[in-house]
């Protein structure tokens, strides 16, 4: 196996990691940001312009920016909070190193190759996963872009520096295919024992916030029978949608949440929580939703609390073009064709442009952890396949 890999892995590998082994790369934080200028050195040290879209995107270009045709790789820098090193970023490094492979077998592309860094996939710091796809897509309107806050006041538009230019006109007449490398989120490609494989589908997913609201009040002096406390209600509905989702087949979490006043020796006025959820087909995931709201509602009742739920961003079933995801597979010698659970901006892209992905085996498929890793030889054969793939495309 080619040092290749290893070698330029490692000059980001330390960058937002911190004392866990897990990152901490918020979108347009000083890591990110660190990561975007290490973006811009190697387009540099490949002559390879760089360009931005207005909407915090970065692309790098081997041939005419936006030219005729194009193809779209790459991926993200930003990490869910402490999360693993993996995720997105090898998407990025892939891209790289597959130029340089296609350089060195004297290849010359007839159409141009954009390199992406989308902003903002995970929806870590502004709550909208794959805002920079949105945008560029027209998926989300460049003021409401704009007015999404992080959790210290700040909003995307403060942290960008400009209003988001918003979508790229005529995306579809312009870019004739993106493919996205992405380490799998599963032990799928493990199972079958294949390093590399090709994505069929994304399953339809979002995330709704659900703030119960009750009366806040002393710990100490405030008698059970009075109480209006929104943390039961909240913790009723954390175990209502895992068995809703353990019925249904799918996936349900609630990781997140904040309380106020959060204060060991006061009942919460509130308690705001985030549902998760996304299952294999859009019925199942409306009636997990509805039976999980339905359940909530009726604890709070109970409870004499109230109960406010608000999709923040639900993404539709992305099926990706078959021809192309069947093309590819054979192009890389029969390797499997596989859905996922998990969004990418390929997701967005899907619904403009012949859009597919290609997955790097996973030993542990363990994601959005620290334990989250790819061994270098797989990652290789990810660059190999990016690469051919490529070259088919270009
Ligand atoms: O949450 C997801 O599915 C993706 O990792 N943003
Ligand atoms: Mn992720
Ligand atoms: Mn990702």
């Amino acid at each position: 196996m080619s040092a290749a890999f290893p070698r330029l892995w490692q000059e980001i590998a330390t960058i937002g990691r911190d004392s866990r082994g897990g990152y901490l790369r918020y979108a347009l934080s000083e890591p990110e940001l660190v990561l975007r200028d290490w973006f811009r050195n190697q387009a540099a040290r490949r002559d390879l312009p760089v360009t931005e879209d207005g909407n915090g995107n970065l692309f790098a270009w081997w041939g005419t920016p936006w030219g005729h045709r194009a193809v779209i790789t790459g991926s993200h820098f930003d990490s869910v909070p402490h999360g693993g090193g993996y995720d997105g970023p090898l998407g990025i490094v892939s891209a790289f190193l597959a130029v340089d492979a296609l350089r060195e077998r004297g290849f010359e592309p007839r159409r141009p190759l954009g390199i992406a860094a989308f902003v903002e996939e995970e929806g870590g710091r502004f709550g909208v996963p794959c805002l920079g796809s949105r945008l560029l897509t027209g998926a989300i309107s460049p003021d409401k872009a704009a007015a999404l806050c992080d959790r210290d006041g700040i909003t995307f538009g403060e942290a960008l520096g400009v209003r988001p230019a918003g979508a790229l006109p005529d995306l579809a007449g312009r870019v004739s295919a993106v493919v996205e490398l992405h380490i799998e989120q599963g032990r799928a490609l493990v199972e079958m024992d294949a390093p590399v494989g090709v994505a069929s589908a994304i399953w339809p997913h979002g995330r709704w916030r659900m703030d119960f609201t009750g009366s806040g009040d002393h710990a100490g002096t405030t008698r059970m029978a009075d109480r209006r406390d929104p943390m039961l209600t909240y913790a009723a509905t954390v175990l209502a949608a895992n068995e809703e989702a353990r019925e249904a087949g799918a996936h349900a979490t609630v990781a997140r949440v904040e309380v106020t006043p959060n204060a060991t020796n006061a009942i919460p006025s509130l308690v705001r929580g985030w549902l998760d959820a996304r299952a294999a087909d859009t019925a199942t995931l409306d009636r997990l939703v509805e039976a999980v709201v339905k359940r909530a509602t009726e604890r709070a009742g109970q409870d004499g609390t109230e109960l406010a739920v608000e999709p923040e961003s639900v993404s539709p079933e992305v099926t990706f073009d078959t021809g192309l995801a069947t093309r590819l597979a054979g192009i890389l010698g029969g390797a499997p064709i596989l859905p996922t659970g998990a969004g990418h901006d390929a997701g967005v892209l899907s619904a403009h442009v012949p859009t597919a992905m290609l997955f790097v085996r996973n030993p542990t498929g363990i994601s959005h952890s620290p334990a989250e890793h790819a061994p270098d030889e797989d990652c290789a054969a990810g660059v190999d396949a990016l690469a051919t793939v490529l070259e088919a495309l270009l």
